[in-house]
């Protein structure tokens, strides 16, 4: 057992891809009324040698945080879960309407025009990002 935790931490620190690599810009939710789903909206730019993948969202002012993608099938913009979403090297992956969004499924109060609410992205290697979210109205405002 002892043995295998130290090759469990051998390749833990020797694992190559990390989301220190990853920034993030323009991060904003679209809140909507009548506590209707809020869309969350920013771009990653993945500065490393090697693809980051994320793995998650959630906030405290979203019951439920989801990643979604929404796809046009036959004339019909449809949300598709998206469980992991890679970024690759050296790029710019745009979460905006018609595309990548986030999905704050139950937003709280914190959830206001004006106001900034705190969003934890995590990755694929275990590292999580804290990132403000600018909250806008239904106009983008
Ligand atoms: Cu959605």
């Amino acid at each position: 057992m002892r043995k295998l935790e130290i090759v469990i931490a051998a390749l833990l620190i020797a694992a190559p891809a990390s989301a220190a690599t990853v920034t993030v810009k323009h991060a904003w939710f679209r809140a909507l009324p009548a506590k209707l789903p809020a869309g969350g909206y920013f771009t990653l730019h993945n500065s490393g040698s090697q693809t980051v993948t994320l793995t998650g969202a959630e906030s405290s002012a979203c019951g439920m945080l989801m990643i979604h993608k929404t796809e046009n099938k036959n004339g019909t913009g449809m949300m598709m879960d998206m469980p992991t979403v890679p970024v690759p090297a050296g790029s710019d992956l745009k979460f905006a309407p018609g595309g990548y969004h986030l999905m704050c499924m139950d937003p709280t109060p914190a959830m206001k025009p004006g106001e900034t609410v705190s969003v934890t992205l995590a990755f694929a290697d275990g590292t999580k990002t804290h990132v403000p979210f600018a909250v806008k109205n239904a106009k983008g405002q």
